[in-house]
């Protein structure tokens, strides 16, 4: 399997979050891809396809706004990483901000995701590893690829930024591989966070089948979307599946629920799969839950493998960085049987 990293990705660096209450160091750190790096000799350079495919996802004003956002915080005497502190969560609209805290809030649901001064360039190669990835598979028929995507996307949604999420690299390599005729397309997303803003990009189209498990959010970031009863809307109806599990979910407690999406994505006829791979269900994880172990990645992975679909992996989340690489290789083993 051919994996895609571009050094580009890690000059995102936010030194700390809000998180109960403090500011605590910021989990997403560039031990994490490095982590995984090591793990591989050989990792595939990273193609630039523009902004096109960034736009057929993300609104322009959104982009414009990660692109300038961290120069304006400068330009307005702060120093640090840039932060909003107001959400507007309802009855948003167009509005000529003119202070960069109002669009920060604007292009956000959390304090999580603060714009560092080398954020936009490491979203933007962070994407475009997941269009080489996916390109690379569309060229030589190989069945599997791997993008370490850092920072992560799959809380991003068309015109937010959140959950340490920027731009939604599965949902750009899910619009790009519909728009190269490669679909009907899945995805899988087995993050421990519910992927919410994979589920708000695609939750009225009936183009893209779209399943997570992950930890309820009754109990669980990101709180707001995610319940079972989440299953798409108009057209898109039944074309969003969300199988929350509880707290301390083992191998054991999670295949039947993996079963059960994999049932759903067949029966749906997908023809192309991009699974958005989170470690951070792992017992050792320092922000989550679930008890996986080593192990139950490469169960996980052969049961993916077995749908026989072209499958494009896109990396999300996972923190516990002494066990990621590890985890991350347990995974991707997975797939060669
Ligand atoms: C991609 C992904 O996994 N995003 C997860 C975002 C979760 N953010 C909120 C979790 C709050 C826990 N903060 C603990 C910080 C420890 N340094
Ligand atoms: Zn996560």
């Amino acid at each position: 399997m051919k994996l895609f990293f571009d050094d580009r990705q890690l000059l995102h660096t936010p030194l700390r979050e809000l998180h109960n209450g403090d500011w605590v160091p910021y989990a997403e750190n560039v031990e994490r891809p490095r982590s995984i790096a090591r793990q591989f000799a050989d990792w595939q350079p990273v193609r630039d396809f523009g902004m096109a495919p960034l736009l057929a996802v993300h609104d322009a004003d959104y982009l414009s706004f990660l692109e300038r956002a961290h120069g304006a915080w400068v330009a307005a005497g702060r120093s640090g990483d840039a932060i909003g502190y107001t959400f507007p969560i309802r009855h948003r609209r167009p509005l000529d901000f003119g202070r960069i805290d109002a669009e920060l809030g604007a292009y956000s649901y959390d304090a999580g995701t603060p714009v560092a001064a080398g954020t936009w360039q490491s979203a933007y190669w962070s994407a475009q590893g997941a269009l080489t990835a996916l390109d690379h598979l569309a060229a030589s028929g190989d069945a599997h690829g791997f993008a370490l995507c850092r920072p992560p996307g799959h809380h991003a949604g068309r015109d937010y930024m959140g959950g340490y999420c920027y731009l939604n690299n599965a949902a750009i390599a899910a619009r790009a591989a519909g728009a190269q005729g490669l679909g009907p397309v899945a995805i899988l997303d087995v993050d421990y966070h519910h992927g919410n803003g994979t589920q708000d990009i695609f939750y009225e189209d009936p183009g893209i089948f779209f399943a997570s498990i992950h930890a309820d959010p009754r109990t669980d970031y990101p709180f707001y979307w995610g319940h079972a009863d989440e299953t798409g809307a108009g057209e898109a109806m039944g074309s969003t599946l969300n199988l929350p599990l509880p707290r301390g979910t083992d191998g054991a407690a999670y295949v039947p629920a993996l079963d059960r999406a994999l049932d759903a994505i067949s029966a749906w006829g997908a023809r192309f799969l991009i699974v958005s791979f989170g470690a951070d269900t792992h017992s050792s994880d320092p922000i989550s839950s679930f008890a996986l172990e080593r192990e139950d990645y490469g169960v996980m992975a052969a049961r993916i493998a077995a749908l026989g679909v072209p499958t494009l992996i896109v990396m999300e989340g996972g923190y516990a960085v002494g066990d990621l690489g590890l985890n991350v290789a347990a995974f991707l083993a997975g797939f060669s049987g």
